[in-house]
């Protein structure tokens, strides 16, 4: 078998890609190691920049987007017990929207099943080679047949924990990483949002944020210690949690219920240099991760896929050039989303060894931040998620 791109994972970064490419006539095929219903299982992302709208309105999968998503133009910090709003639609002229990673995923699945494009799922034992050869392939164990796929290009599209970046030699990459001494434990319920915007709390007992997938389902998260285990947290436990870092007005409106998903998610900043071996690009998750406290997780993924689109549509037009600035394109993007995820976390969470003074430095500029249009609108700008350039 022969295509022009091979893309490893079916995870928002490679049904994205795979459906840009195809509507601009390069063939590709999908592999993922998972099913289609596990992929769709996992509870993440939801909040999408209007970068990230329009890409997908590029892909031609953004009509649910439109009709369910719901714009938000703006968010708001709660610490000292006071809620303070950052008008992003006031201070920057963008608003986001709220539309959970698992209907992206779904629109985008569907888009690819609808157009008839090869999709491998349940894939066992991915390899991927000669990607610094004229002939890159992958390899697949699928129902005890092993499978070969010549392709042009490989996208690794895998993820934090993929195949794709650890087939890179360790002298040919470098990788740069802050481990955050907590996780998030996150509780999705159909319960209606406490708030119609979302809360980020700073709390003396740990971060909190207040999110939601709709009118009627929510997502919530509390900062919790990276050696708690879901099983401990009984539903009551959560709520009973998530109350005591609200304010007491907040958390008289919050209504609860049976959770849906429970699940807990470390926190790491991570960046792999270059993004680019050859005929090898790691896309996404595959070549960073930021912690979810600035919302730019999938964002980032989307900004490389409209990268890599550009470059390879260039390539296979006759510009070859093109996909030489992909890994520097993205990167640029990638370290500012990095820098501002890392910020966010910084003053929103309760770090061990911060002691006194560290909290008062974080106190101080929340309340520096809320009174100051330039402070807010700094927030703003990198909330809503900076321009592709
Ligand atoms: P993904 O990890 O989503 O997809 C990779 C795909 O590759 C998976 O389907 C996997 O099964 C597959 N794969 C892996 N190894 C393979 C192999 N060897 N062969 C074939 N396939 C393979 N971002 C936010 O913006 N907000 C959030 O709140 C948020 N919460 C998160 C919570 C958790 C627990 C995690 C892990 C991430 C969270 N993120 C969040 C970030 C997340 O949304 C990612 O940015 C997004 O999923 C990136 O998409 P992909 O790059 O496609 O990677
Ligand atoms: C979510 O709704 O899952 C969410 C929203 C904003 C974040 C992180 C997670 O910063």
């Amino acid at each position: 078998m022969k295509t022009q791109v091979a893309i490893i994972g079916a995870g928002p970064s490679g049904l994205l890609l795979g459906q840009l490419l195809a509507r601009s006539g390069i063939a590709n095929v999908v592999i993922e190691q998972r099913s289609a219903d596990y992929v769709l299982g996992r509870i993440r992302a939801g909040v999408l920049e209007q970068t990230t709208v329009d890409l997908l309105e590029q892909a031609g999968v953004a009509a649910r987007l439109h009709a369910e998503g719901l714009p938000h133009d703006g968010v708001e910090l709660c610490f000292g017990g006071q809620r303070h709003r950052i008008d992003l639609l006031g201070l920057t002229g963008k608003r986001v929207v709220v539309y959970g990673q698992t209907e992206v995923t779904r629109d985008l699945m569907d888009a690819r099943q609808a157009a008839g494009l090869p999709t491998v799922y349940e894939a066992d034992e991915v390899t991927v080679h000669g990607f610094d050869s004229a002939t890159p392939h992958v390899g697949w164990l699928k129902d005890g047949v092993r499978h070969t796929l010549q392709a042009d290009f490989i996208a690794g599209c895998d993820g934090f924990h993929g195949v794709c970046r650890a087939s890179v030699p360790p002298g040919a990459i470098t990788l740069h990483e802050k481990v955050y001494p907590f996780g998030w434990l996150g509780v999705l319920a159909d319960v209606p949002p406490v708030s119609h915007e979302l809360i980020y709390v700073h709390h003396e007992r740990g971060f909190a944020l207040c999110s939601q997938r709709s009118k009627v389902r929510s997502r919530y998260y509390v900062q919790c210690a990276l050696d708690e285990q879901v099983a401990q947290w009984s539903d009551d436990a959560f709520w009973a949690e998530l109350k005591r870092r609200l304010p007491d007005d907040t958390a008289a409106q919050l209504v609860t219920g049976p959770s849906i998903e429970k699940s807990i998610a470390p926190l790491r900043s991570f960046v792999a240099e270059p993004l680019r071996f050859g005929t090898l690009f790691l896309v996404g998750d595959a070549g960073h991760i930021v912690p979810p406290t600035g919302a730019k997780g999938l964002n980032l993924a989307a900004s490389d896929v409209g990268y890599l689109w550009q470059g390879l549509r260039g390539h296979y037009a006759g510009h070859p050039a093109e996909l030489d600035h992909y890994a520097s394109r993205a990167l640029a993007r990638i370290w500012k989303a990095e820098r501002f995820s890392w910020w966010m976390t910084s003053l929103m969470h309760q770090f061990p060894d911060a002691g006194s003074f560290g909290h008062k430095m974080q106190r101080a500029e929340l309340d520096y931040l809320v009174g100051s249009t330039a402070a807010m609108t700094a927030l703003a700008e990198n909330y809503v998620g900076l321009p592709m350039v």
